[in-house]
């Protein structure tokens, strides 16, 4: 583990305003000072130095939804016509069967790259049989790893266990309200609630899911459930996707971070926020499978929003810097001010809260872990270094850590002193 200064042109905590000429110092796996340069190497005379040109010192992106373990389907559908046609797709390509060292291969490059766009933390979906879990743990990474639940095949929960580690945890994922029925999601939030384990869904993504919330005709019942030899069942009827979970949260305690909400009305909102729900924003994801793009103006006043790039069955690819600027195009679209500041924020701190690992990482403060990276901006530190961020390539990044220990270190610029 390093014990070191890390300086920059400037530093950009999140949770606080930058520092120019700024370091931050790393001890222990932990984040032990942040201040102005000359005060940090006044304080810390014997501590090694690393500085980059140009550079930027920001916490590490937080991609809060991948399927690292669908990398293998990359490219492979095209042509659908809709978010149900799309899953037809999927389901029938993954029923073919594929080679289990494919499925590893490509989920080490899916790692990569996610890494290489200067993520430190991600949000990925697992199945229950999953043999990838090594590799993941190996990343280098914080995990957060959800484990997909259906109807179909989802064990007892109570035969489960969640394992929580440093930088590893488990956590139960019911994969959507379509898939999903009342008994499961009853079963999966009581467990959440005794056991405190934070869980995640998919909610609110395609207009086919309101529908079929709301009992009318729908692709899913027509379509999919035959395909996957599922009967149909009853569920409470529900305006929205939100109203719906909501109903079954009520009276517990449970950290859930909702993935995708493209279809959230104003209303929702409120009861978004008073039930304490995560948002995860997929929107490259979001266009691509044709369910729109998410209303980011509903979500300014709520702090649990971050940012997930979905897997390589729904994104030509995981690079996090596309992501963000994605999001940033779609605020300016939106008329929001300060779109690049936001934009890094839900990339950061709001992807921390959304998964409810905000104790741990997400902004540069003492007490939080060493998950740092840092951006060289060629073209010198603008007066805006948040814009800067969001005009990034993985080329750009220097160096990423996490707990302390150097994940990504870019082979051109082994960190030098000054
Ligand atoms: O987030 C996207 C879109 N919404 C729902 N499911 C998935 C997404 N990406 C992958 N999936 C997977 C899911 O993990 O689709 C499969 C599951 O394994 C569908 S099988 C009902
Ligand atoms: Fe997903």
């Amino acid at each position: 583990m390093e014990r070191l200064i890390l300086k920059a042109d400037a530093v950009i905590p999140v949770s606080s305003e930058p520092i120019h000429d700024g370091a931050v110092v790393v001890d222990g796996g932990h984040i032990v000072d942040i201040g102005t340069s000359d005060r940090i190497e006044n304080d810390y005379p014997s501590l090694q130095k690393v500085r980059k040109p140009n550079s930027i010192i920001l916490p590490g992106f937080i991609n809060a939804h991948t399927h690292l373990e669908l990398s293998w389907t990359k490219g492979k559908i095209r042509g659908f016509e809709d978010f149900t046609g799309w899953l037809e797709r999927l389901i029938t390509l993954k029923a073919g069967g594929v080679d289990q060292d494919i499925v590893e291969d490509s989920m080490r490059m899916g790692i990569r790259n996610v890494i290489e766009s200067g993520v430190t933390t991600v949000g990925e979906i697992s199945s229950l049989d999953f043999g990838g879990r090594e590799t993941l743990r190996s990343s280098g990474m914080r995990i957060v790893a959800f484990l997909e639940l259906f109807d179909r095949i989802s064990p007892r929960l109570s035969s489960l266990e969640f394992q929580s580690e440093n930088l590893y945890e488990e956590r139960p994922f019911p994969h959507a309200p379509y898939s999903c029925g009342p008994d499961l999601l009853e079963a999966v939030f009581t467990c959440a609630h005794e056991n405190a384990i934070p869980t995640g869904i998919h909610l609110g993504e395609s207009p086919d899911e309101v529908r079929f919330l709301k009992n009318l005709p729908n692709e899913f019942e027509r379509k999919i459930f035959p395909l996957i030899k599922k009967g149909i069942f009853k569920r409470p009827r529900a305006e929205t996707p939100t109203r719906y979970i909501t109903g079954f949260l009520r009276g517990k305690d449970v950290k859930l971070s909702a993935v995708h909400m493209v279809q959230v009305v104003d209303e929702d909102m409120e009861i978004i926020r008073s039930a304490d729900i995560g948002i995860v924003l997929c929107p490259r994801s979001n266009v691509f499978l044709k369910v729109g793009k998410p209303n980011l103006r509903r979500m300014l006043d709520h702090e649990r929003v971050g940012l997930g790039t979905d897997g390589l069955s729904s994104n030509p690819d995981l690079d996090f810097f596309r992501e963000i600027r994605f999001l940033h195009d779609i605020m300016v679209e939106q008329g929001i001010r300060q779109s690049a500041r936001l934009a890094v924020h839900f990339a950061t701190l709001g992807g921390a809260r959304a998964l409810f690992i905000e104790e741990r990482t997400g902004s540069l403060e003492v007490g939080k872990s060493a998950d740092i990276i840092c951006i060289c901006c060629k073209g010198g530190i603008t007066p805006d270094p948040y814009s800067c961020i969001v005009s990034s390539k993985p080329e750009d990044l220097q160096f990423s850590m996490v707990g302390g220990n150097f994940i990504y270190r870019k082979d051109s610029c082994a960190p030098c002193e000054h």
